[in-house]
């Protein structure tokens, strides 16, 4: 019998839309597995001795886009070693430009199936507050402070909105208001959830 491709739903939003703590929320309710790029590449960062800590820290404390070729093998290997049955992924955070959009559909076009991308929007004022308040409040992420902030949302409109167009132009998109409360938020993606049939 056939075996069957791995599905995606990518999570996109500007820095401190949420993605992160919807994608946890959706866990819990489905069978999708969680996968946060950038928590992946800060696991590498800190990874002691990894070749490419240097590179991700220079490019995470900038607010710019780590090379595809780092991003996409973390991601496989974690999708690959997932013990879930079910093969059902949320990747949150990626892809984030035209490069990491190329290196996906190069590498895993055969081995996963985007079946849609959630687009959370938030405006940068309220994102940028969230982050802030999380940095004080001691997350301990090196982009937590007003300065690798704007940096982070001038990648995110300049690199990152094309990407959503790209999925809007092909039908793929869905948008939420990330701007109500977490609850909220979560409970509108799960009702689109119930109703598409993910
Ligand atoms: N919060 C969340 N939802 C809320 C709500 N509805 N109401 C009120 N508060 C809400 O949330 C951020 C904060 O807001 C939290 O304190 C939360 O409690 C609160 P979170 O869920 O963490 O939002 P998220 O969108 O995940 O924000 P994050 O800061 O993680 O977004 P970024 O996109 O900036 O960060 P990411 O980790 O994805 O990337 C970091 C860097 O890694 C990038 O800048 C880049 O340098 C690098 N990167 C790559 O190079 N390639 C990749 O593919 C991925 C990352
Ligand atoms: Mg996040």
């Amino acid at each position: 019998s056939a075996i069957q491709k791995p599905e995606v739903i990518f999570v996109l939003g500007g820095p401190g839309a949420g993605k992160g703590t919807s994608c946890k929320d959706i866990v819990k309710k489905t069978g999708y597995v969680h996968l946060s790029a950038g928590d992946l590449l800060r696991e590498e960062q800190n990874k002691p001795g990894s070749e490419f800590g240097e590179l991700i820290k220079g490019h995470i404390v900038a607010g710019t886009i780590v090379p595809v070729e780092i991003t996409c093998s973390l991601l496989d290997r974690e999708m690959q070693n997932s013990p879930s049955p079910h093969k059902r992924f949320l990747i949150d955070g990626f892809p984030r430009n035209q490069d990491n959009l190329e290196g996906w559909t190069r590498n895993m076009t055969d081995k996963a199936i985007v079946k849609a991308v959630l687009y959370l929007e938030c405006s940068q004022e309220v994102c940028t507050q969230r982050c802030i308040n999380r940095g004080l409040k001691g997350s301990g992420r090196s982009d937590d402070n007003a300065e690798s902030l704007v940096k982070r949302h001038q990648t995110f409109i300049k690199d990152t909105m094309p990407i959503i167009k790209y999925y809007e132009e092909r039908g793929l998109l869905f948008k939420f208001n990330s701007m109500k409360p977490p609850n909220v938020v979560m409970e509108e993606i799960y009702e689109k959830f119930k109703e598409i049939g993910w």
